[in-house]
């Protein structure tokens, strides 16, 4: 495939600056008119061509200012359309007629349909799948837009901006008009149609302005969209504080579709959404759920300024509106629910997710500098190490002079097609700072390594500081680059020192020390006694840290860190080291000591932790991240039996108090309330199930608590421990029975129940999935449900997807294959499963090798799948 580059960026050499479109849908095809009023940009050769993108278009008619075009003039193939002698200046109107068949459409870019419904999804490249176009971020428009269908089949006509006209025409048709007049480019484009049932609601913005708000979902589910709608109205408020944003049209549609590639898309006023991020009742969702709903919902809709009102000039400049985005949904989550407990929830999917991918072969920078297909740059990096750099800029220059460069980015750019630098000098021109290392963070990929050392005499801690940065898969630079390390001094009582710097070469301003330089020094003199480190607070820098600390202090910080953050972070880094040790050493070695099961279990009870807190701190790093911290040569069994081991120990050390903590819990009593602090009491009370059911060793416990729930949360966490733990067991088979029984009907709660099977640590499982991909209810062309059961196994089952025969990559690899010829975007997303395959031991890297193999040498392959699988294996 053909790589596109950021250094070959040019401004369009033609204008578009409105678009009248006519859709007439029908079943088996749909007519789309396009009619564009176009010039050539200033500057540009009169006698250039204009050449607009397509991508397997058919096309009927073409003229220019109401001429037919001359088929000597024109040359149109099924991804690309070239004109020629069009007029040397002035505006013309292009007028384009096209045909297509979203019946057949499985790839889910342009526009389809979704069980009945007809949707649309354009980001990044879809427009041109229904209309030749320039097709790029930096070419905005004003949009007008006629929908014509059978009234039966589609009560419902909607897109982008306010309606205009309705009405009835011939033959049981009726039609609809819609007016954008917010110029945006394509990507930003949506049509949604068909039978859907509707929730409303209002909205009045600061200024006075009524919004109607409106959710539609598939027929008799608009019920489940009320906390949807909640979220979003929540949303506009904390936007209008917190940002000083508002709404801009007079109408907010959200559209749930059950047919959807990824989460959601933030088309401007008419988002569509995976029907995951709305539809919600307790007792199909978890808490979980409701917060990823919150989430999203929030996030499109913040989009509205950071994308849509600002968007990006090319793609290369995702993360200036992704990036920004999440930073905006994380703030937000965190004013509506716990700050400490939303902030590690957000550093462990960067963990998770962002920093396999940042430290293997699919690196790239912040800001990539060359793709082949756009679609494989909507990652980790991109959105949630974006987010830590914007959150790096607010820790840097403070919240006043954060909000004064975001007030000044939303005045100067507002309607702009914009860049990382646009965004950067709004910044560095409100506050007078100089930004340019800091810019380096969006340019040079790979995680940083931070090391600290501490040096206590005679009441003098001198700190010192050190960063390096290795050449990765992207090659990119290694300049030592600004990291803000956010740190306390903390005293024997657990409160922090109010200590001030007295010497050194690395600026401190309040608990924050600016680290500009490869190394630098901290000296704090007269201290009484020496205090206990704690160190990058608040994960204020997306690095590695390594801090060279005495294993007493750090057990002291588990304990009584005043930072939770940090408190959480000494704990789980002790408990990740050791299962690491214990992993590296092989069978029988006992995994923690047990003055850290000791804290462990101390935590459960700590009365002022909040619970979800509590919850966090007594979990157990996952097997993923265990191999993450093993780093090269795993052996996914030895932490799988590593990590066995020490739950086993602390669920035999804190039995007693886990029982009493978990008696103690207010329970839910029917009354279902999915509030953070309700969702916190349900997930402590089902990590003790968890311990306890470890501790019982038989499956009685969560037999019960199955049977017993009255809620999806509790449900999911007893059936979790029945089937993970218990597996083979009837009361495990009765509950993964009873639990497809009560839900088969319910595509959301099944994708759990395919999910959950999938990840059953058990030799048995391959059998499994093989069997559950010939299920009935198994569909390749519903994303949820490829995603359920295939990315359920390859990213949630370590222990089978890796087992040492390579059975669990030959079948993955199989069914990519199978996924491809459908979905090119969905199976390259499954496919990164495979990023850290060269960081296995070599047995399994030669499996992992051969699978990656034989599925990249099949000849027909996407490129969106060829892409990611040449960048893994290269
Ligand atoms: N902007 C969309 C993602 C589009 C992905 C295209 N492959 C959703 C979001 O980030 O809000
Ligand atoms: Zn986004």
């Amino acid at each position: 495939g053909q790589v596109i580059r950021l250094s070959d960026y040019r401004p369009p050499a033609f204008r578009i600056r409105h678009v009248d479109m006519r859709f007439s849908l029908n079943d088996g095809h749909t007519d789309v008119e396009t009619v564009m009023e176009m010039e050539r940009a200033p500057d540009t050769d009169a006698a250039e061509p204009l050449v607009l993108d397509g991508d397997a278009l058919t096309l009927i008619a073409l003229d220019c200012n109401g001429v037919a075009i001359g088929a000597e003039r024109f040359e149109a193939t099924p991804d690309r359309l070239t004109i020629r002698d069009l007029p040397p200046s002035g505006p013309f109107t292009l007028r384009i007629a096209t045909r297509l068949t979203p019946e057949t459409n499985t790839e889910l870019m342009g526009l389809y349909r979704s069980n009945g419904v007809w949707c649309t999804q354009c980001e990044a490249e879809g427009f041109r799948r229904i209309t030749y176009f320039l097709d790029r971020p930096d070419v905005l428009a004003t949009y007008r837009v006629r929908i014509e269908a059978d009234r039966e089949a589609a009560p419902i006509l909607l897109s982008n901006g306010n309606p205009g006209e309705h009405g009835d025409l011939d033959g049981g048709r009726h039609y609809a008009v819609w007016d954008d007049p917010h110029p945006k480019p394509s990507y930003l484009f949506a049509l949604v149609a068909g039978r859907l049932d509707v929730l409303t609601d209002t909205f009045e913005t600061q200024s006075g302005r009524d919004v109607d708000l409106a959710i539609y979902t598939e027929p008799g589910l608009a019920d489940r969209a009320a906390y949807a709608m909640d979220a979003l109205k929540r949303s506009m408020v904390w936007d209008e504080r917190r940002f000083g944003r508002e709404y801009d049209l007079d109408v907010f549609n959200i559209v749930a579709i059950s047919d959807f590639n990824m989460g959601a898309m933030e088309n401007k006023g008419l988002n569509v959404f995976n029907h995951k991020y709305v539809l919600l009742a307790p007792d199909t969702a978890t808490d979980g759920d409701y917060a990823g709903v919150e989430t999203v919902i929030a996030h499109e809709y913040f989009h509205n300024w950071t994308g849509n009102r600002i968007t990006c000039r090319d793609w290369f400049q995702l993360c200036l509106k992704e990036g920004l985005t999440v930073y905006r949904d994380q703030e937000f989550s965190a004013d509506e629910r716990s700050r400490t407990v939303k902030r590690i929830g957000s550093v462990h999917g960067l963990k998770a997710q962002q920093f396999p991918e940042d430290q293997g072969p699919l690196q790239h920078p912040v800001r990539p500098r060359q793709y082949r297909e756009i679609n494989n740059f909507y990652t980790a990096t991109v959105y949630e190490k974006g987010s830590e750099l914007v959150r790096m800029l607010a820790t840097i220059l403070g919240e006043a002079g954060f909000r004064a460069g975001m007030d000044l980015y939303f005045a100067r750019h507002d309607g702009d097609a914009a860049t990382i630098e646009d965004f950067l000098t709004c910044f560095a021109e409100a506050t007078g700072t100089d930004l340019s290392q800091f810019a380096l963070w969006y340019d040079q990929a790979g995680t940083p390594e931070l090391y600290v050392t501490e040096h206590f005499e005679a009441g003098r801690l001198t700190l010192s500081l050190r960063q390096s940065l290795a050449r990765g898969a992207a090659g990119t630079g290694i300049e030592p680059m600004h990291i803000p390390v956010r740190f306390g001094l903390v005293g024997p009582d657990g409160t922090d020192l109010a200590a001030e710097p007295t010497a050194g070469t690395a600026e401190v301003e309040g608990d924050v020390i600016h680290l500009v330089t490869a190394e630098a020094e901290v000296v704090f003199s007269e201290l009484a006694e020496r205090p206990r480190v704690s160190i990058l607070r608040d994960f204020s820098a997306p690095v590695t840290l390594r801090h060279e600390q005495a294993y007493e202090d750090r057990l002291v910080l588990a304990r009584l860190d005043p930072n939770g953050f940090g408190r959480w972070r000494a704990l789980t880094d002790l408990v990740g080291e050791a299962l690491r040790a214990a992993s590296m050493a092989g069978a029988g070695r006992p995994a923690l000591d047990p003055r850290l099961i000791e804290a462990v279990v101390a935590c459960a009870a700590e009365e002022r932790l909040e619970p979800a807190l509590r919850a966090l701190m007594i979990a157990l790093p996952g097997e993923a991240e265990i191999a993450r911290l093993v780093g090269s040569n795993v052996d996914p069994e030895a932490i799988h039996q590593a990590r066995e081991g020490a739950i086993g120990a602390v669920a035999t050390a804190g039995a007693e108090t886990f029982r009493r903590v978990r008696d103690g819990l207010e329970r839910s009593s029917g009354n279902f309330s999915p509030d953070a602090a309700s969702a916190g009491r349900r997930a402590l009370s089902n990590a003790l199930l968890m311990y306890l059911s470890a501790a019982d060793g038989t499956p009685a416990l969560a037999a019960e608590a199955f049977r017993a729930a009255d809620n999806m949360t509790d449900r999911m966490a007893a059936a979790t421990i029945l089937a993970h733990r218990f597996a083979e067991t009837p009361e495990a088979s009765e509950a993964l029975d009873r639990f497809y029984a009560d839900y088969a009907h319910d595509p959301l709660v099944l994708d759990k129940w395919f999910t959950l099977r999938a990840t059953v640590p058990s030799d048995a499982t391959l059998d499994t999935v093989r069997d559950l991909a010939a299920h009935p209810k198994f569909s390749m062309a519903n994303p949820n449900r490829a995603r359920a059961l295939i990315g359920g196994f390859a990213t949630g089952n370590p222990r089978v997807f890796h087992q040492k025969d390579g059975a669990g990559y030959r079948w993955t690899a199989e069914r990519l294959g199978e996924l491809d010829r459908l979905n090119p975007q969905t199976a390259a997303r499954l496919a990164t499963a495979f990023r850290s395959w060269r960081s296995f031991e070599p047995v399994r890297q030669e499996q992992a090798r051969a699978a990656l193999s034989a599925l990249a040498s099949r000849p027909e392959l996407s490129r969106d799948l060829r892409d990611i699988l040449d960048r893994t294996l290269s």
